[in-house]
C-alpha cells in the first residue's frame, strides 16, 4: 500500500479509504486529480484520470525514482505498474501482461506509450546494438500504426479504431529482443463514411498536408478537400483541428523509413491512399439497363495508380464474372451493385494495407537467432491498447463489436480480480464475506453464445440464400431476444425518441444503454469483395501490391468456399485473446475520463461516478481490502524462508508444515496480518512480505559468510 504521499494530497491507494463508500471514493479521486494526482492505487491496479493537459511525469528523473523500486515506495504511477510487470517477469521467469481499459478518450493509448517508453528506458544497460535496435523499432512502431489506424472521432482527436496488442519479448537478461504485434477489426467503413464532426484516419491528411505539390502530382493526388460532396465523401478537411497533420507526416515518413521500409513501399502506400480517394469522387450512371462510370477519366487515373490496365479497372469496377456450371459469364452490377462494390474496394484495400504495414512492422521486430537451449525461456510482457468503450450519435456494427470487446475485457477483469480471489478464499476456508458485484457474463453471452447469441443470429441471417435484409434480422433478433432482461427494440418510455421501429435495438451494457441501427449490419457481416477485384489487384505490375493479394491468384472455378464472417472472426479474436492474456500474470490500469470537453480543470463528478461505478472499482477495493496481498502454499513458503527461523532451520520437526508456518511467523510477529487456509498461507500487507524478504536476504548473506569459512578453515 502506498502510504508514502502527504495527506494534503488525499489517500494514494483506495484500500486506505477511512471507509468504503462511492462517496468517499469519489471525493478521493476529485481531491486527488485537483491537486495533480492523476494516478492512485486500488492495491496493484492502476487508476488513472486524464489530467488533458501536458504533465511534467514521464522524464528521465521519474523513470530513475521507480527504477527497481516496489510498488508501495513511490507515488501511485504507471512505471511503478510497468516496474511490478517488469521485476515479475525477470524474476520469477514469468509472463506478464498489462491490460488497459477505460472508454474512448480515456487515456489508454497515452498509458501505453508511457509503459513502452518506461521498460525500453529501464533495459539494456550494456547497449547492446541488437536490442536497441528491438527497442526503436518497438517505440517507432507506435507512430505508424497510430497514423493508419487512428482517427479523429467526437469522442477523442486520436481516437484509436483497431484494437492491439503488442508482446515485448525479453531474454534470460530482461532484455527486449523482439515483439509482436496482434491487431483486431480496424473500423474500415471510416474511409467510406464518417459521421458529422470526425474525420477519416489521419494518414489521408497528412499525405495531403505533407506532401509537396510536385510530389502529389506524381502520385495522382486529387484535390482531396475542395469540394466535399456530401453524398459520397471520403474525406471531410477539419481546419479547427488541434493536429499538426504535415509534422506527423515528417514523423511518421521517418519512422517508416526507420522501420525499413523500402521507398517503392512508401509510394506503393501513397498511391492506396490516392486510389482510395479517387474511388470517393467515382460516380455510375446508368443509360437504360446498362450501368456506367459517368467521371470515366478516373478509371485510367486508377489503372496508374494500381499499375494495371484501364479496361480492367473498368470491367471489375461493372462486371463480375460468375460460374455457373461449366460456363463462365461476366454478369453487369446494377448501379447499386457497382456502388456497393467500389465502397467495397475501398474498404478492402485500406483494411489490407493496415494488416500489411503490421506484418511489415511484425518481420522486423520478431525475436530473431534466439536459442532457448543456450539463453533460457525467452518471456513476455503483453501490452494491451484496444478501442474504448463508445456511445456515439448513430452506433453502428463497429461500435457493437467494440462495445463487445469492451464487455470482454470487463468479464476477464471480475474473473481474475473479484470471481477467483472470492472463490480461493471460501476454496481455502479463510472466514470471508462475500463482496458482491454486477457480473457481465450475461451480456457477453448475449452477444457471442452459440445459436441465441446476436453474432448467431447475424450469422444465420448472413448464411440465407436470396434477399435478407437488415430488417429481417432485427425481427429474427426480437424474436429470440424480446425477454432479454439486456436487449430490447421497443421504446421505453414515449419520448425515447433514440429508438426507431423497425430499425434500431438497444443493449444494456455493462458502461450504459447503447441504441444500436441495424443498417448495414447484414453487409457489414458478410464483408463481400467481389473477387474480380482481387484478381485485378493481384494481377498488378506492383510488386507490392501484388503480395498484398495473394488470393487473387485463384480462378473463379478455384474459389468455393464461403468466408467466415466479420463477426465471427471478431469473436474468435476476441475468446483468443482473452485465453492469451488469462495465461499471463495481469496488471491494470483503468482509465477514467473526467469530461466530454477535454478540459483539464474539470471533473465532472456524475459523469466520473457513473464510470467507477461500472468499471466495478468500488468492488475492487472492497475485495482489496478484505483480502490479501499474497498468497503461497505452506511448503513453498517454507522453501524460501525457513532460513529465518530457529523453529524451520534447517528441517522443522513439527507435525506438519502448515504449523511450521505459523511457528515461524508467530516468531516475527506477523500473526496479525495473516491467515492460515487449507493449502495456503495468505498475507495481507506487501509490507510483510517485503520485510520476509529482507530478513532472507540478511540470513543468506549470513549463511554465505558462514560456509565461506567453513571452507576456508577459519572456523
Ligand atoms: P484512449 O486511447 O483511451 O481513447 P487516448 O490515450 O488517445 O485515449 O487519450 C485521449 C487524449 O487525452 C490524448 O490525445 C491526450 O490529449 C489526452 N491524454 C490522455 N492521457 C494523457 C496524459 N497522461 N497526459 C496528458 N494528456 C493525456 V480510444 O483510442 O478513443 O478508446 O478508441
Ligand atoms: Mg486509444
Amino acid at each position: 500500500m502506498a502510504e508514502h504521499e502527504s495527506l494534503e494530497f488525499g489517500k494514494a491507494d483506495f484500500v486506505l479509504l477511512d471507509s468504503v463508500s462511492l462517496d468517499e471514493f469519489m471525493a478521493n479521486l476529485k481531491l486527488r486529480f485537483e491537486k495533480g494526482r492523476i494516478y492512485s492505487y486500488i492495491g496493484e491496479v492502476v487508476v488513472s484520470v486524464n489530467p488533458y493537459r501536458a504533465m511534467n511525469i514521464y522524464g528521465r528523473d521519474t523513470i530513475e525514482q521507480y527504477k527497481g523500486r516496489e510498488l508501495y515506495e513511490r507515488p501511485p504511477h504507471l512505471f511503478a505498474i510497468a516496474d511490478a510487470a517488469y521485476k515479475a517477469m525477470k524474476r520469477r521467469n514469468k509472463d506478464t501482461c498489462i491490460v488497459i481499459s477505460g472508454e474512448s478518450g480515456a487515456g489508454k493509448t497515452e498509458a501505453s506509450k508511457y509503459i513502452m517508453q518506461y521498460i525500453a528506458a529501464i533495459t539494456n544497460p550494456s547497449q547492446r546494438a541488437e536490442v536497441e535496435r528491438v527497442k526503436n523499432m518497438l517505440l517507432k512502431s507506435n507512430c505508424v500504426l497510430e497514423a493508419f489506424g487512428n482517427a479523429k472521432t467526437n469522442r477523442n482527436d486520436n481516437s484509436s479504431r483497431f484494437g492491439k496488442y503488442m508482446d515485448i519479448n525479453f531474454d534470460f537478461k530482461g532484455d527486449p529482443i523482439g515483439g509482436h504485434i496482434n491487431n483486431y477489426l480496424l473500423e474500415k467503413s471510416r474511409v467510406i463514411f464518417q459521421q458529422e464532426g470526425e474525420r477519416s484516419f489521419h494518414s489521408f491528411y497528412q499525405v495531403s498536408e505533407g506532401l509537396t505539390t510536385d510530389i502529389k502530382k506524381l502520385f495522382l493526388f486529387c484535390q482531396l478537400f475542395q469540394t466535399p460532396d456530401k453524398s459520397h465523401q471520403t474525406c471531410v478537411y477539419d481546419s479547427s483541428s488541434s493536429i499538426n497533420d504535415s509534422a506527423d507526416f515528417k514523423a511518421v515518413t521517418d519512422a517508416m523509413k526507420v522501420i525499413g521500409f523500402t521507398t517503392e513501399e512508401i509510394q506503393t502506400v501513397y498511391k492506396i491512399l490516392a486510389t482510395i480517394l479517387h474511388l470517393g469522387n467515382l460516380k455510375f450512371g446508368s443509360d437504360g439497363d446498362v450501368t456506367l462510370i459517368e467521371n470515366s477519366k478516373l478509371v485510367s487515373v486508377l489503372g496508374d495508380l494500381l499499375s494495371t490496365k484501364d479496361e480492367n479497372v473498368e470491367k471489375a469496377l461493372l462486371y463480375r464474372t460468375v460460374a455457373t456450371g461449366r460456363d463462365v459469364i461476366d454478369k453487369q452490377h446494377t448501379h447499386q451493385e457497382a456502388s456497393y462494390g467500389r465502397d467495397a474496394l475501398a474498404k478492402a484495400i485500406y483494411e489490407r494495407l493496415f494488416c500489411w504495414i503490421v506484418g511489415r512492422i511484425n518481420d522486423v521486430i520478431e525475436v530473431k537467432n534466439y536459442d532457448a537451449r543456450v539463453h533460457g525461456k525467452n518471456t513476455v510482457i503483453g501490452v494491451l491498447d484496444i478501442y474504448g468503450f463508445e456511445i456515439f450519435q448513430n452506433n453502428s456494427f463497429e461500435q457493437f463489436c467494440i462495445n463487445y470487446c469492451n464487455e470482454k475485457l470487463q468479464q476477464l477483469f471480475i474473473q481474475l480480480v473479484l470471481k477467483q480471489e472470492q472463490e480461493e478464499y471460501q476454496r481455502e476456508g479463510i472466514p470471508w464475506k462475500h463482496i458482491d458485484y454486477f457480473n457481465n457474463q450475461i451480456i457477453v453471452d448475449l452477444v457471442e453464445q452459440q445459436h441465441k447469441g446476436i453474432f448467431a443470429v447475424l450469422d444465420e441471417a448472413c448464411m440465407n440464400v436470396g434477399k435478407v435484409t437488415d430488417e429481417m434480422f432485427l425481427q429474427a433478433l426480437n424474436g429470440k431476444l424480446a425477454k432479454h432482461a439486456h436487449y430490447t427494440s421497443r421504446k421505453l418510455s414515449p419520448t425515447d425518441k433514440n429508438l426507431e421501429f423497425d430499425r434500431d435495438f438497444r443493449i444494456r451494457h455493462y458502461a450504459g444503454d447503447v441504441v444500436y441501427s441495424v443498417v448495414g449490419f447484414i453487409d457489414k457481416n458478410k464483408d463481400t469483395l467481389f473477387q474480380d477485384f482481387k484478381r485485378l489487384l493481384y494481377n498488378s505490375s506492383n510488386p507490392v501490391l501484388k503480395a498484398m493479394w495473394p488470393e487473387g491468384k485463384l480462378s473463379i472455378t478455384e474459389v468455393t468456399k464461403r468466408p467466415l464472417t466479420a463477426a465471427t472472426l471478431f469473436k474468435n479474436s476476441m475468446i483468443s485473446l482473452v485465453e492469451n492474456l488469462a495465461s499471463k500474470e495481469p496488471y491494470y490500469v483503468r482509465c477514467i475520463k473526467p469530461n466530454d470537453v477535454k478540459s483539464p480543470l474539470l471533473f465532472e463528478h456524475e459523469r466520473c461516478k457513473h464510470q467507477v461505478e461500472y468499471l466495478g472499482l468500488l468492488e475492487n477495493v472492497r475485495v482489496r481490502r478484505a483480502g490479501f496481498a499474497n498468497r503461497q502454499t505452506y511448503p513453498r513458503f517454507l522453501q524460501r524462508y525457513k532460513m529465518i527461523s530457529e523453529f524451520t532451520w534447517p528441517n522443522h520437526d513439527l507435525p506438519s508444515d502448515k504449523e511450521a508456518v505459523e511457528r515461524l511467523l508467530q516468531g516475527c510477529g506477523f500473526e496479525h496480518d495473516v491467515a492460515y487456509g487449507k493449502t495456503k498461507v495468505f498475507i495481507r500487507t506487501p509490507r510483510t512480505i517485503f520485510s520476509l524478504e529482507e530478513q532472507r536476504a540478511e540470513m543468506v548473506k549470513r549463511i554465505v559468510l558462514f560456509l565461506q569459512k567453513v571452507w576456508r578453515g577459519t572456523l
